[in-house]
Order: C-alpha cells, then sequence, then structure tokens
C-alpha cells in the first residue's frame, strides 16, 4: 500500500528513492489517511476544548502509523526494498512544545479524547523554536533554539484566522493544525495559533532575543517555567494571543453547531490546563457582551461552560499577574475582570479568595474557581492537600465544585511504540485485549509463577538496555555498563524533585568504594533534566552531576561498581529509549510537593519498580502494587505541611548529627570536585543545602540510602525481582490516560460517545 503511494507520488519504486522522499511520502499518508477519519461537526453535538499553552506531542510518525493500524504492513514493506523505518523515524524532528508533566499530559488527553471517540481538539500556540534544546559545554547547560518546523512536516495551515487586540496594536493570527490519530478511531485536530509577522531572524547568542517587538516575537519559544523578569510580560501577551484566538474559534464552531450562545454550555465544554489559559474566562464573558448578552448571563455561561484543572501546589508556581500587565497586554480585559472581583467581593468576605489582592495582582486560578464549575487536581493526594489546605478557603464555599482526576498516560505511545517486545509478550500471554481495555492488563498476574514468562521479562528489559546503551553510544558517546543495574531518574530538574538527593546517594557510594566497601552488584545512576535558564541552583545542581559522573567514571577503583551519567537533551523522544529500559524509577520528591508525576506510571507500565516518596501518584501505586512491589521512604506529607507551617526546619542540624550525611555534602566542595567544576556553582549548591535545604532533602537521607540499597539486594535475586516487574506491569492498567479521559467525560464534560 505504502510503495503503491510512493508510485503515484514519486513515479518510483521504493528502493529508487532517498530516506528523505521515503520520510515525507509516509508524512504525507498519514495525513491522508489520519483526515479520512475526521468527523463532520454534528449539529447539536457537545464538544471539548482543551486549551494549553504546552502540547508535549513528541515525534508524530510512528504513534500515527500504529493508531490507523499500518505500522507492520509499512514497516515490512520498506524491510523488502532494503530499507529501514527506524531511519526514517530518526529524521523526524521532536516538536518541543512542552516543559515537562503538564504538558506531557495534554498530549496524552488528546490520544485518549480520540481513541476513544470523542469529539476534542486541542488549543494552542505553534512555538516556531519551542522549549530550549539542551547541550553541555564543561559541565554547564547550555541552551539552544529548537527548530522543529519542516516544510513538509505535520503541521498543515488550517484557513482560519482572527484579529486579536492588543492595548496598542492588533495582530492577525493564522493557524496550524496537527493531526490527532485516535488508536483505530477518529482523528481529532490540535489548533496552533501562530502570527505571520514572527522574525526567526532576531534570535541572537543561545535563545536571546529582543523582547520589545511583539509581533516578530510573540510565537518564538515556549517559556521555560521560570522567573525571568524580562520574559514575564511577553508571557502574558502568549497567554492572550491564544485564549482571544481559542475563544473566537469556540464560539464560531459552537455558532456552526447550532448554539444560540445562550445554550453555549450545552455545545461546549473548555477544559483549562493550569492557569496559563485563564484569561479565556474574561475573554469569554467579554465577546458573549459583544455578541448582545448581559454581563451577569455572560458569567453564568462561562462558569458552566469551563472547568479547571490544576497541576501544582507550589505557591510560587500559582500565577498572579499585576493588574498593570493586564492593562498593557488587553486593556479590554481589564474592565471584566474588575467586575468579576466586585461580584466576589460582594459575595464573600476572605480576602484569601479575592481576584485581585490589595497589591493589585490578579489570582488567576481564583478566577478560575469562582467562574468555572469544576476544580480538579491529578492525583488524590494532590487533591486532598488542595481542599484541605492551599485551596481549603475556595473548598469551603464550592465543595461540589472539587475533584480528582488522577493523571494517567496513552498505552499506545508509552507501551505499544515504545516497548514492542514486551508488547509481543503481552500479546501471546494475555491477548490483545489490553490494548483497548488496560484493566485487562492484570491478567498477568496469574502468570506470577510461571518461570518461562518471568525469564522473558528479564530477558526484554536486557534487550531493551542493550538498545539504550547502543543508542546513547551512538548518539552521544556515553558508555553504560548494560549488566549494572540502571537507576533512573529523569524528570524537570527542580529543587522539589530532589535530583540533589540522588547526588548525595551517588557521593554516598562512591565514598563508600573509596573506603574498600565494594557494593555486590553496580549500579548506574542515570539523570537526565532540563534547568530553567534563569533557575540558579538547578543548573547548580546539573553542574554537580556532570562533575560526579567525569570523577566516578573516570575513576578506576569505582567504575566497576558505579557510575553516573547525565544525558543531554532530555526529551520524549529520549524517554522512549530510557523507560524500557529502567530498573529502578527513582520518584523521590518532597512529600506534598509533587502533584501527581507521569512518568512514575510510565516507567511502571514498562517493568520498573518504583523507589519513591509517598508523594504524588506514587501513594496510588504503593496501594496497587503492595508494600512488596515498591520501595517507599521518607518523611509523609502530613508531616512535611506541619514542618512547613511551624517554620522551624533547619538542615544543619541533620548535617552536625549525622556522619555519613555531612561526609557526603562536604564532598560537593571537596578539592576532587572543585578540581573538575566550578568552585563557585558548587559552593553556591552546597551552601544553599546547608543554610536552606528548602525542600528537606535532609532529613529523607538515611532512609533513602536503606531504601535503594535494599532495592539493590532484592534485584540480585531475579526470580523474585521478574515478580516485581511483573506486579507492576499487571497493576498499570489503573494509569491509562483512556481511564483519566472517560472520568473526565462522565463527571465534567458529559460529551455522548461517537454515533
Ligand atoms: C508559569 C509562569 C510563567 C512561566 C511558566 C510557568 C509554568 C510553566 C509550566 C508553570 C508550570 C509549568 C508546568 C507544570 C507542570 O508540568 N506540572 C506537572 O504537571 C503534571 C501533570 O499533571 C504532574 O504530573 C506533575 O506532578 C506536575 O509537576
Amino acid at each position: 500500500m505504502f510503495s503503491e503511494f510512493v508510485k503515484k507520488q514519486y513515479g518510483r519504486e521504493l528502493e529508487n528513492c532517498t530516506d528523505r522522499e521515503l520520510y515525507t511520502a509516509l508524512v504525507h499518508l498519514t495525513n491522508e489517511m489520519a483526515s479520512r477519519k475526521k468527523q463532520p461537526e454534528h449539529a447539536g453535538r457537545k464538544k471539548v476544548y482543551y486549551i494549553s499553552a504546552e502540547f508535549l506531542i513528541g515525534k508524530l510518525l510512528s504513534n500515527n502509523l500504529i493508531n490507523l493500524g499500518i505500522y507492520d504492513e509499512v514497516k515490512a514493506e520498506l524491510k523488502q526494498a532494503g530499507k529501514k523505518l527506524g531511519v526514517l523515524e530518526e529524521m523526524e524532528p521532536e516538536p518541543s512544545l512542552g516543559n515537562g508533566g503538564l504538558g506531557r499530559l495534554a498530549a496524552c488527553f488528546l490520544d485518549s479524547i480520540a481513541t476513544l471517540g470523542l469529539p476534542g481538539d486541542g488549543i494552542g500556540l505553534n512555538y516556531h523554536f519551542g522549549l530550549f534544546r539542551q547541550k553541555f559545554k564543561k559541565q554547564l547547560q547550555k541552551e539552544k533554539p529548537n527548530p522543529w518546523m519542516e516544510e513538509d512536516g505535520w503541521l498543515i495551515k488550517g484557513g482560519k484566522s482572527y484579529t486579536v487586540s492588543f492595548g496598542k496594536f492588533d495582530v492577525k493570527s493564522t493557524l496550524y493544525d496537527i493531526l490527532v490519530t485516535g488508536y483505530h478511531n477518529r482523528t481529532n485536530t490540535l489548533h496552533l495559533f501562530d502570527v505571520n509577522s514572527i522574525d526567526e531572524a532576531i534570535v541572537k547568542e543561545g535563545i536571546d532575543f529582543a523582547k520589545e517587538d511583539i509581533e516578530k516575537n510573540l510565537t518564538l519559544f515556549l517559556y521555560p517555567d521560570d522567573s525571568d523578569e524580562a520574559g514575564r510580560l511577553l508571557r502574558v501577551y502568549q497567554q492572550y494571543f491564544m485564549v482571544s484566538n481559542g475563544a473566537q474559534l469556540i464560539l464560531q464552531e459552537a455558532q456552526e453547531r447550532g448554539s444560540t450562545l445562550h445554550d453555549l454550555h450545552e455545545y461546549v465544554a473548555i477544559q483549562i490546563n493550569d492557569t496559563h489559559p485563564s484569561m479565556i474566562i474574561p475573554e469569554l464573558v467579554r465577546l458573549l457582551m459583544e455578541r448582545g448578552i448581559s454581563i451577569k448571563e455572560a458569567m453564568e455561561i462561562t462558569t458552566k461552560t469551563c472547568a479547571y484543572t490544576n497541576h501544582t501546589i507550589l505557591s510560587e508556581a500559582l500565577e498572579k499577574w499585576p493588574v498593570s500587565f493586564i492593562e498593557q497586554v488587553a486593556p479590554q480585559l481589564v474592565p471584566i475582570i474588575r467586575e468579576l472581583d466586585r461580584f466576589v467581593k460582594d459575595t464573600y468576605e476572605d480576602e484569601r479568595v479575592f481576584i485581585i489582592d490589595e497589591n493589585n495582582l490578579v489570582h488567576m486560578a481564583h478566577m478560575d474557581i469562582h467562574f468555572g464549575h469544576s476544580v480538579n487536581g491529578v492525583a488524590y493526594l494532590h487533591t486532598e492537600i488542595l481542599k484541605n489546605n492551599e485551596l481549603n478557603p475556595f473548598y469551603k464555599i464550592y465543595p461540589e465544585k472539587f475533584n480528582n482526576k488522577t493523571n494517567g498516560i496513552t498505552f499506545r505511545r508509552w507501551l505499544l511504540h515504545c516497548n514492542k517486545p514486551l508488547t509481543k509478550l503481552l500479546e501471546k500471554t494475555i491477548g490483545e485485549g489490553f490494548k483497548t481495555d488496560a484493566d485487562e492488563l492484570e491478567k498477568l498476574l496469574l502468570y506470577k509463577e510461571d518461570e518461562a514468562v518471568l525469564k522473558k521479562l528479564l530477558g526484554i528489559k536486557a534487550k531493551n538496555k542493550h538498545r539504550l546503551a547502543k543508542y546513547l553510544k551512538r548518539t552521544q558517546n556515553i558508555s553504560l555498563n548494560e549488566h549494572s543495574i540502571f537507576d533512573i531518574q529523569v524528570k524537570r530538574l527542580h529543587e522539589y524533585k530532589r535530583q540533589q538527593l540522588g547526588c548525595l546517594y551517588a557521593i554516598h557510594k562512591y565514598l563508600e568504594i573509596k573506603d574498600g566497601r565494594k557494593p555486590e552488584f553496580p549500579v548506574t545512576v542515570i539523570f537526565g533534566a532540563k534547568a530553567a535558564p534563569a533557575y540558579t541552583i538547578a543548573k547548580d545542581i546539573i553542574h554537580l552531576i556532570l562533575c560526579l559522573q567525569e570523577l566516578i567514571n573516570n575513576d578506576e577503583d569505582v567504575k566497576p561498581y558505579l557510575n553516573v551519567v547525565m544525558v543531554e537533551n532530555y526529551n520524549v523522544t529520549l524517554a522512549e529509549k530510557l523507560i524500557p529500559a529502567c530498573d529502578i524509577s527513582e520518584q523521590i520528591s518532597l512529600a506534598s510537593k509533587e502533584a501527581s508525576g507521569t512518568g512514575n506510571m510510565k516507567f511502571m507500565l514498562n517493568g520498573a519498580v518504583t523507589l519513591g516518596t509517598e508523594d504524588g501518584a506514587n501513594v496510588e501505586i504503593h496501594e496497587l502494587v503492595g508494600d512488596e512491589n515498591i520501595y517507599v521512604f521518607g518523611e509523609d506529607s502530613d508531616t512535611v505541611i506541619a514542618r512547613y507551617e511551624r517554620g522551624n526546619y533547619c538542615s544543619r542540624h541533620y548535617y552536625d548529627k549525622n556522619k555519613k550525611l555531612k561526609r557526603a555534602v562536604d564532598f560537593i566542595v571537596s578539592k576532587k570536585l572543585r578540581k573538575i567544576g566550578k568552585k563557585k556553582s558548587l559552593t553556591r549548591l552546597y551552601n544553599e543545602l546547608l543554610n536552606k535545604d528548602w525542600f528537606m532533602t535532609f532529613p529523607d537521607f538515611d532512609e533513602y540510602v536503606a531504601a535503594k540499597e535494599k532495592a539493590c539486594r532484592d534485584y540480585m535475586d531475579r526470580q523474585a525481582w521478574a515478580k516485581k516487574m511483573l506486579v507492576n506491569i499487571a497493576k498499570a492498567g489503573y494509569f491509562s490516560s483512556d481511564r483519566t479521559i472517560a472520568q473526565y467525560n462522565e463527571d465534567i464534560w458529559k460529551l455522548t460517545q461517537q454515533d
């Protein structure tokens, strides 16, 4: 079938085409087949819009081939012609339209919405250079642009265009669409708005660019989650551009489906992905008023249409914009926001629920909660913390709005695509049902005592470790000891995620080996993480990891037993290679701080065993797999929250009374490391830990080391370990994003299934 397509396109046989030609032809074929699965917009039918500043979609080729059901066929045809699908896959650039979890979740959700046959589109922005590409130079992170758009790529110019009025000027948008294929089901659309006037040439050294000329820079970059003052205003411009376009598109489509706008909520559900799109609330009110609806009714319609998801409890990440920013970016919103705030102030006395505070800051989340009908957290523990702590004043007012939707991941990408050997074994052992009904993975439990199956699981893991080793050697010149335990922590670099705790373990182990205490089994500690360019301490932690890598991997006494590796430019593509190869999945955030985590679910599904704190979705993983099949350590969220409330945490106190810990911490500024790295950076990190340690790594150090030692000991009983792997895979079904989306639909969106 592909060969016929190629013949039509180029008038040649497969074997006579270049890889580039074949890659382009495959993109065309896929898009053609996908568009045939688009559904007409049914009159009267409700549709969901998932609006998000980030969609971390990853490469699309293989995934689309799988979802369209032609992966095996295309692969075989290529093989016959002496070509490799793998080679074509590597030609595809990875769009970096997200920072991490929240963006990746949005991508998984689009897949599941289409797979469940629901009408639902994504709305976001088309960042030309996405999130920065990470380079390492002299043990430091450097940032480069990631130009991912291709002449003949996935973006389809979608005819629509709207005018967006900023304070001092108007811009006209252009719309790019990316088709979202469901697994053996319908195709939906990801709408990415852009402006024609973008000037890629204004990008200077690294990712620096002139911030003033909004028309030229609006959609150049995705903002890394940071506190860069100069960039904050531009971020508000981006947000308003996204929501104004989104709102115009949504209203237009709703009217086309027959809405009078008075009944908008019967035609439309809008899911607001964190507070980045929150201005859609006043924008909708404004547009409805422009169309002749009273403010009171516009507020009611908006409330019934919008729902808000919270992804974080870190107070510094909760967006609060100065009224003056909004005045500059979208002055037309200010009177509306003041009206919404007036309504709140007339109704409630508690200052903590006001939209505009006494410093003239607009609390975006507060607007969402008052003027949306649903507020959800992303894991059980997270939602409980929202209700009882962070958002408690709101919970008291609107208990009925609060609900939990534990995150999920799409099994198409995170199992079928990234781990074909495991997928095959599952097909043979428990049938194909798990692909559309993830709960069927539980059938695997019947094979817990089946030695042949256990042996195969170990064999698959070894194969995936080999594949990773080969890949990292070829692409990054990193050598891995395939026969060591792969102990992996990959996620954004943030102090609360505590990569520094992993470093302290590596140092501790290094010092023990130097003292002559050799571990029974070698371990490779693997990190992958980008740090926001303005987040100094996060960059210091990367520096420490890279210095440790240099020291440890070149030390003849130590390297047979311990290796430290940091992969460059951790992204979705690398995740797809790392996760199936992992033995121990590090999920070691400070309890109460990680809203959910989704990497934890991907690792579990691929047969890694979690080493983690009782945080986010780890709590649910623990409950599902039982004590035997997870390594849990550290203080629980109640203890941590209580300590923050007392405000008396003193890291030095732990340092003084714990010799092992002291030794590891002191090593950060040792001569050995200073010889490799930068004294300033290492000292800053050392001082931060000793004088602040805001995310409380020290109290958990002993338990962390003990838990890891136990995991490494247990690993040596291969059969017992394989059982743990099996239980993790079998119990991962709960974390399918198909389940999550079905719950969103059941409780919040209430769309009808496909006719
Ligand atoms: C805010 C203001 C200015 C600039 C950037 C930002 C910004 C950008 C991105 C703030 C936050 C983010 C991303 C947050 C995020 O990824 N949160 C993660 O969401 C996942 C999906 O729900 C959870 O699993 C993770 O626990 C949570 O950390």
